[in-house]
């Protein structure tokens, strides 16, 4: 019931924010799947990655955007910007993310961005970060004054209780129209896309803050075999090279006789094998490229518009 197409809904969900406010982890609970990376470190998420979710008749299909970034202009950030800002024109609905009882000139330059037509819902995440629940609904109140929000949301994307409510929430601002994918689709990403993200997100996690930010990943390789018998698993054939900037950070990615980009395969083949229902062979390699992200001609190469 519910499925015929001029009983549905189906729209766009611009998730927004300042880097580092939870907009990957929301996009991941919201989809009900891992298919944005996530970590402590600011700018880990550099596409425009789109996850969908269809539940009864409405087809919610969420946009997970880069960090707003305007310290650094160099070419990476500019072309970071730009993703971001193609990402909020269209849309039916933006969530603003900030972090519970917090509003820092970081925030108010993103909020800054947002055209004044687009219902906009205030996510006031990381709420299990708040010890004094009570500041809560003072708080609330001057952020009536930064912005005409649609309604406030305090919720932690961690909770997984706090899902349904904010999906109950946006389903009201999402049109009648027939949805625009199957209905077990989760995102529009390749395999291959999500694999060097994988990598990308392994690297950040296991090498901390010593590691720039620029770093990146390439897909040198990528085949698929079907099964060689009923009941076996296709396999992946995966060729992955880390591109850093300097000898030393070559030196900080490998590891001890090669222990720290051992543990980035094993782990990114782990997660991509239940991602992808495959069996995955992961090949690594690092690669120095010094000074790429100040270089617009390599940025594009690398595949960042
Ligand atoms: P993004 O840069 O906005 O995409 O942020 P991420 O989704 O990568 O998250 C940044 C950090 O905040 C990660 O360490 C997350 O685990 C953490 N985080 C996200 N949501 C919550 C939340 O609801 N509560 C808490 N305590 N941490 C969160
Ligand atoms: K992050
Ligand atoms: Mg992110």
């Amino acid at each position: 019931p519910g499925t015929k197409a001029e009983d549905q809904r189906c729209g766009l969900v611009a998730i927004v924010g300042k880097p580092n406010v939870g907009k990957s982890t929301l996009l991941n609970a919201l989809v009900g799947q891992k298919i944005s990376i996530t970590s402590r470190k600011a700018q880990t998420t550099r596409h425009r990655i789109t996850g969908m979710h269809t539940l009864g008749n409405t087809q919610f299909v969420f946009v997970d955007t880069p960090g707003f970034q305007t310290l650094h202009a160099n070419a990476l950030n500019k072309s970071l910007n730009k993703t971001v800002q193609g990402a909020v024109a269209d849309v039916d609905l933006i969530l603003f993310v900030v972090e519970a009882g917090s509003f820092t000139p970081a925030d108010a330059r993103v909020l800054a961005l947002l055209g004044k037509d687009i219902p906009t819902l205030l996510i006031a995440n990381k709420l299990d970060n708040v010890h004094r629940r009570g500041d809560i609904a003072p708080w609330l109140q001057t952020m009536t004054d930064k912005h005409k929000f649609a309604e406030f949301v305090p919720m932690s994307a961690k909770n997984a209780k706090d899902i349904p409510r904010l999906l109950a929430i946006c389903e009201k601002y999402l049109p009648e129209q027939a949805w625009w994918y199957a209905e077990d689709e989760l995102t529009d990403r390749s395999e291959k896309f999500l694999a060097s993200e994988l990598v990308r997100e392994k690297l950040f996690r296991l090498t901390g803050d010593e590691l720039p930010y620029t770093s990146t990943v390439i897909i040198d390789k990528f085949e698929e075999e079907p099964p060689q018998k009923k009941g076996q698993k296709r396999l992946l054939r995966i060729a992955a090279t880390i591109v850093v900037e300097r000898d030393t950070h070559k030196a900080m990615v490998i590891g001890d006789k090669g222990e720290r980009i051992k543990r980035i395969g094993m782990e990114t083949r782990v997660e991509l094998e239940k991602l992808a229902d495959a069996k995955v062979f992961l090949e690594m390699w690092v690669k120095v490229r010094s000074g790429w992200a100040d270089d617009e001609a390599r940025v594009r190469s690398f595949g960042y518009e």
